[in-house]
């Protein structure tokens, strides 16, 4: 039996996991409720794609493990629904290609902002960023902007997990190279990444991590081919292509 008590051969067991991860966020001050909405809009593009890794985004996280291990400064931003999903993988794949964590809120209260930041804590994380917020993203209104100068501030490449469309942007804007995962291959965040996982969040980042540490000792420009055979657009629209088609081959 589980956290859930669903044994683990329940054939919608990862769905109904994340349902209790996501509703046991929002009693705990960590999700929005913002956030249940989000969680149901990424199960139905999960379910068209077969509630399974297809090739084009197992190539994505290939390159975003790549990318991130080619990075001088890889930051991954946590958002209210990520903390919840995916605590333990986020500091695991933070340690494999040495990346900082930072908080980064739609809804940013500072409730919200400590008690995730003390989820994060109890699953491993030892540098929080995110509290200080002492940069801004230009071109988004003030609570939104909020970043650490010395997190997403000055980082090179970000992963962006289900985030909302104008950040995404915003970040890109800055010259910022994204990674997103996000299950819509159609969202504005997807659109705006170099390199968009269309792929549900609890099998992106244990895969990149998987990636990361079967590239440890790899050459950068070994590094560099796996990021540049990645086409951005030929992903996003293999993606789309499998959920109108429901070819789950
Ligand atoms: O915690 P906060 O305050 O920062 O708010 C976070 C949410 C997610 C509420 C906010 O960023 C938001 O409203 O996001 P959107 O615009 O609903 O976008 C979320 C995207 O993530 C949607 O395109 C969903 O399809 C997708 N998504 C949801 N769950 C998953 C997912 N993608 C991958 N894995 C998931 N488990």
């Amino acid at each position: 039996m589980s956290e859930i008590d669903i044994p683990e051969d329940h054939p919608r067991y990862q769905s109904l996991l994340t349902r209790h991860r996501i509703e046991a966020g929002v009693e705990n001050g960590i999700t929005s409720k913002q956030g249940l909405i989000a969680e149901g809009r990424g199960e139905a593009f999960d379910y068209l794609l077969g509630e399974q890794t297809i090739d084009s985004a197992a190539a994505a996280e290939r390159a975003a493990a790549a990318a991130l291990l080619l990075a001088n400064h890889p930051v991954i931003s946590v958002n209210g629904n990520v903390a919840a999903l995916v605590p333990a993988e986020v500091v695991a794949l933070a340690t494999a290609v040495d990346a900082d964590i930072e908080i980064n809120l739609f809804n940013r209260t500072d409730e919200r902002m400590t008690a995730i930041a003390e989820h994060l804590r109890k699953h491993g994380a030892t540098n929080v960023k995110g509290l200080t917020a002492n940069a801004r993203i230009p071109g988004l209104s003030h609570e939104r902007a909020k970043v650490d100068a010395d997190g997403i501030g000055t980082a090179d490449v970000v992963v962006v997990p289900l985030e909302d469309g104008d950040r995404a942007e915003a970040l890109a804007s800055m010259g910022k190279t994204e990674i997103v995962i996000d299950l819509n291959p159609l969202s504005r965040s997807a659109r705006a990444a170099a390199i968009p996982i269309v792929d549900n969040i609890l099998r992106a980042i244990p895969a990149i991590t998987d990636a990361a540490r079967e590239f440890e000792g790899a050459s950068k420009d070994e590094l560099a081919a796996i990021v540049n055979e990645f086409d951005a657009e030929d992903a996003l629209a293999d993606a789309e292509a499998a959920i109108r088609s429901g070819d789950r081959s």
